[in-house]
């Protein structure tokens, strides 16, 4: 297993060799978990409405990749928040969260504090959900502002609307007042079943109406607006400049009448569709002063979200033990789903059954469109996914980075 890692580190190091590595040394960090937000919303509009408007700007002054696939498991917001921070696999069942909080992860917010950051979760709701009161605590961030540090001044869905949800943490972080920081905030109001108070339900989405489709639409317009506020008060705080700022979906959506997709697109959607669409969200990254901007097509994942983060910070990976690589590197790696799918970007496998027995349907992928190809294209991929889950499983159920670190610290 820890030869697996060594092999990963290989690749991971790659990124110091590039030019994009610690460009942004010593820039504040602010990622942006959006629940259930997914990517086929992006840059569509419903009759002449656009519905992420603030979002699809925002994209066109940053890093986008339209590629991007959350690789959750029953788990779900939780499994969201191990693949980014801690770049490790979800469990085949249940959330680690909830069943090895306590064990050892080479977490985000533990490597930025070691370069001086400032660590910080933001989320308004109940602490415990989640177990994040006890994993949040083991990931070492330096405070989780919870429910109990918000004023329920908008209440929508579960708590409180994203919009007073971003402007209380700008407060927050702008009344700690330390520099740089690290801060991931996670978003509620587009939580199943989607249903926003009719003020604030602002897009026409005409059939859709009273549909959950409809109501899903509405939600992530909220979100979009929510997001448009987030920029004024950053920049009204005088943060905007010196703050990467990163976006991504969470999970799907959960909406899995197809009618109703069929119904928004216009068109049939295919089963290979159905299946990239289940998994796709957003994922880009606008950096201070609108540099680097651009559309990177490859495929990516949740778990490669930490390395990306210290590539841009300039944070070498030695000694610690994270699966994904940056997404930002030229480095050769594929996306594993926890079914035992993956995807390179030109193959794309889809198990069949549980996953265990390795057959499955392979599809060539050229753009948008997939063919079914022979499935020898993908055995290779396969099997490596299923060495990727296993390696993930084994760590975390027996607490294997605890024992590394402590190998790692005799050797020296
Ligand atoms: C609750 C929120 C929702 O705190 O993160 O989690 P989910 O139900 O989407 O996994």
């Amino acid at each position: 297993t820890k030869e697996w890692f060594a092999d990963r580190l290989k690749l991971q190091k790659q990124m110091e060799n590039e030019p994009l590595f610690g460009q942004y040394k010593g820039k504040n960090v602010l990622i942006v978990q959006m629940e259930a937000f997914q990517e086929f919303v992006i840059g569509r509009s419903i009759g002449e409405e656009e519905i992420t408007p603030n979002l699809n700007k925002l994209i066109g002054q940053s890093v986008y990749f339209p590629n991007f696939y959350h690789q959750t498991a029953q788990g779900r917001t939780s499994d969201a928040d191990l693949l980014t921070s801690c770049s490790m696999h979800p469990l085949p069942t249940g959330s680690a969260f909830i069943r090895f909080a306590a064990n050892e992860f080479d977490c985000a917010p533990s490597i930025v504090k070691g370069d001086g950051y400032d660590a910080t979760v933001h989320h308004a709701y109940d602490g415990s959900f989640w177990n994040r009161n006890n994993m949040y605590r083991n990931m070492d961030y330096d405070q989780f502002y919870n429910i109990k540090d918000y004023t329920i001044d908008e209440p929508i869905g579960w708590s409180l609307g994203d919009e007073s949800f971003f402007r209380q943490t700008v407060e927050q972080l702008k009344e700690r007042n330390k520099s740089p920081f690290y801060a991931l905030t996670i978003t509620l109001s587009s939580h199943h079943p989607y249903k926003l108070p009719y003020s604030n339900q602002e897009l026409h989405v005409g059939e859709l109406q009273g549909t959950i489709m409809g109501d899903y639409l509405q939600s992530t317009h909220y979100v979009d607006s929510a997001v448009g506020s987030l920029i004024e008060y950053l920049k009204d705080a005088g943060l905007w400049e010196d703050t990467i700022l990163m976006f991504y979906g969470d999970h799907d959506n959960s909406v899995y009448d197809w009618t109703l997709y069929e119904q928004f697109f216009g068109a049939p959607v295919s089963d290979i569709d159905k299946d990239r669409i289940v998994r796709k969200v957003p994922f880009f990254i606008h950096l201070p002063n609108d540099e680097h901007t651009g559309v990177v097509e490859k495929a990516v994942g949740q778990i490669d979200t930490t390395p990306t983060v210290m590539h841009l910070l300039g944070i070498p990976m030695d000694g610690r033990y994270l699966m994904g690589v940056s997404m930002l590197s030229e480095a050769p790696k594929s996306v594993v789903f926890r079914n035992g799918g993956y995807t390179d970007g030109k193959f794309y496998f889809v198990p069949s059954g549980n996953g265990i027995t390795g057959s499955g349907t392979c599809y060539s992928i050229n753009g948008g469109d997939a063919a079914v190809t022979d499935s020898a294209s993908c055995a290779a991929g396969a099997e490596s996914a299923k060495q990727d889950l296993n390696i993930s499983d084994r760590v975390i159920e027996n607490d294997l980075i605890s024992t590394f670190h402590d190998e790692d610290e005799n050797e020296k």
